[in-house]
């Protein structure tokens, strides 16, 4: 093992000031309200596979399909873009030692709650029941597209704060390296920018004009290309703050070291490049988009994974370095040596564990052939619920419990209720996903409300009852996380919080000259993301009659 050179980078730590603390913190708590108002739903559609149904218990629910769009409005679009409007401008700040812009922070907090306000306004009054993936020819009221474009634009805001932040800065430190964190942080945010910008053309151009009645009619196919088009590399938007977390703050809640400076930019340079060319492995059913296409979408996402399976390596090795100071020894013995009493960890190893098995069913998804086999099927919530369900929703719970008393100032309420919260939510985890996975493989259907369906299959029966009791499970584990969070903010102790920002050293000092520097020069990588994209993009698009037939549908 290389000898751990010590870089104290800044050893006195930086204080974000008081207000812009609060701004982020409340950014925050618009995430976790997002994130209780969804797993109610999740709750009542897991026990639907289980033959149960709850749904007449939930006040002015009208249809499953409300339910549902709620769920996955509220968890995987609201929860984590609050949390990344906050987190990734905080991590920019830490690492780069300078305040915010408290303007654009504000800006970024407004936009995200008028978004908020009109989607609810829209999902609540069940005048948006067409799930999280919108596109025609399923129609929503205007107040939802817009207010999910607004959640958009605070994204966006929330990029200038950290570029205003890196811009400064690069100006005070001329020749210097951009330190990794504020590096990996705004990268993340770069590549979500850009992979933004075919849904905001979707919504803005065509669902919205159609759902205002300026449009009568729109073409289904370039509405579901546009959305996928953003929908593949939203997953790597929720992820990477996700890996910022694992890569540079980690190591050091461990005892370890960042392993290599210059793998980690390469990892985010991968991620910006390859993201968005792949969306296509939604649509390998799609009449109307060649076979040739698919396939390059489908090459593409295997590059994709590549990144991904870089980082396995890396934040292991990070973790044995850990491990390995605090005396474990052999092959394994390192990883007893692991802090299992510090929930902010453990909350974060199992986010991982079971992320080995997101990425693996990943990449059935992604062959095009084994796509057939489970495309629409319950295998693909198994799926997602084992990558944004858990790599990133865990993750953003384990963050919380050193988050959450940084910004407050207030210790952590109960390490004991946290352990046991991520524990049964991981372990319910595995067997909801096991449930929903093996009833995939046998036809069980995503988006249906089996406890009423008028068809089953014996086949579908074990799966559902596994998917039930693990989805139980699952809501325990949040309730938990809630009640620790919850006191925390209100009833923990004052003044024994952190200060800082864990923050990871690297086992070697960033190059100060050579190609590395290169890796710095997110401009450049932004181009040649740009015509991967069109490579990807380009020859669908520019061959592209537009044919607008679909009228809008509201169907429940
Ligand atoms: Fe996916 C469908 C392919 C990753 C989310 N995906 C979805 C949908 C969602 C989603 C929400 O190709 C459904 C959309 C819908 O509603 O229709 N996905 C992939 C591939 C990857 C992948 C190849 N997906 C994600 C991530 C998501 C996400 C990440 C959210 C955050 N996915 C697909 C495809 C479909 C799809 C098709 C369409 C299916 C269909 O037909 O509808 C890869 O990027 C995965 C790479 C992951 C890895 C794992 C690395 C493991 C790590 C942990 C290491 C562990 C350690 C622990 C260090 C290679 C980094 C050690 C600790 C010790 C104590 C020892
Ligand atoms: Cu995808």
């Amino acid at each position: 093992m290389a000898k751990l050179t010590s870089i104290v980078l800044d050893p006195a730590g930086y204080d974000l000031p008081a207000g812009q603390r609060r701004v982020l913190r409340w950014t925050i708590y618009i995430g976790y309200a997002a994130l209780v108002a969804g797993v109610f739903h999740g709750l009542a559609n897991a026990l639907s596979y289980a033959g149960i149904t709850i749904l007449g218990w939930f006040p002015g629910l009208r249809t499953y399909y409300q339910g549902l769009t709620a769920h996955g409005v509220a968890n995987v679009l609201i929860f984590t873009f609050s949390f990344s409007n906050a987190f990734l401008p905080l991590m920019t700040a830490r690492a780069l030692a300078r305040p915010l812009n408290t303007g654009l922070l504000w800006a970024t907090f407004g936009t995200l709650v008028l978004g908020n306000l009109l989607t609810i306004y829209a999902v609540v009054g069940n005048k948006a029941t067409v799930l999280y993936t919108s596109y025609a020819p399923l129609q929503a009221h205007w107040t939802y597209y817009l207010g999910l474009a607004l959640v958009v634009v605070s994204t966006w805001l929330a990029l200038a704060s950290m570029i205003v932040a890196l811009v400064g800065w690069r100006r005070q430190n001329r020749g210097e390296r951009v330190p990794l964190l504020a590096f990996i942080s705004v990268a993340s945010y770069v590549m979500w920018a850009l992979a933004s910008i075919p849904i905001a053309v979707e919504f803005l151009a065509f669902l919205l004009p159609w759902s205002l009645g300026l449009r009568a009619e729109v073409d289904p196919l370039l509405t579901r290309t546009l959305f996928w088009f953003t929908g593949h590399p939203i997953v790597y938007a929720w992820l990477l703050p996700a890996y910022v977390s694992w890569y540079a703050l980690i190591p050091r809640q461990v005892g370890g070291a960042v392993v290599s400076d210059s793998y980690t930019r390469i990892v985010w340079i991968l991620f910006l490049l390859l993201s968005i060319p792949t969306g296509m492995h939604h649509q390998y059913v799609d009449p109307g988009i060649s076979s040739v296409m698919k396939a390059v979408h489908g090459v593409m996402t295997f590059g994709v994974f590549f990144p991904s399976l870089a980082t396995a390596f890396s934040v292991m090795a990070a973790l044995e370095i850990g491990g390995r100071r605090a005396g474990g020894r052999g092959l394994f013995g390192w990883i007893r040596t692991l802090p299992w009493g510090n929930p902010s960890v453990v909350a974060q190893i199992l986010a991982m564990l079971t992320f080995v098995l997101g990425g693996a069913t990943g990449l059935v998804n992604a062959s095009f052939t084994m796509n057939q086999v489970i495309h629409n099927t319950s295998w693909v919530p198994g799926h997602f619920h084992m990558t944004v369900g858990s790599a990133v929703a865990l993750t953003f719970m384990g963050i919380a419990y050193w988050l959450i008393p940084y910004l407050t100032q207030r210790k952590l309420f109960s390490r004991g209720i946290a352990l046991a919260s991520s524990w049964i939510y991981t372990i319910g985890l595995l067997i909801f996903a096991r449930g929903l996975i093996s009833g995939g493989l046998a036809g069980m259907p995503r988006r249906t409300f089996i406890a009423e369906a008028t068809y089953t299959s014996d086949a579908w029966r074990l799966p559902g009852i596994l998917t039930g009791i693990g989805g139980t499970m699952m809501f325990i584990g949040v309730a938990l996380f809630f009640i620790v969070i919850g006191l925390t903010i209100v009833a923990g102790r004052r003044n024994a919080a952190p200060r800082d920002i864990p923050i990871s050293q690297a086992l070697t000092p960033p190059a100060k000259q050579g190609w590395e520097t290169w890796l710095d020069r997110l401009g450049v990588w932004t181009a040649a993301a740009i015509v991967l994209i069109l490579i990807a993009y380009g020859p669908f698009l520019l061959g592209y009659e537009i044919i607008p037939v679909s009228p809008g549908f509201r169907l429940f």
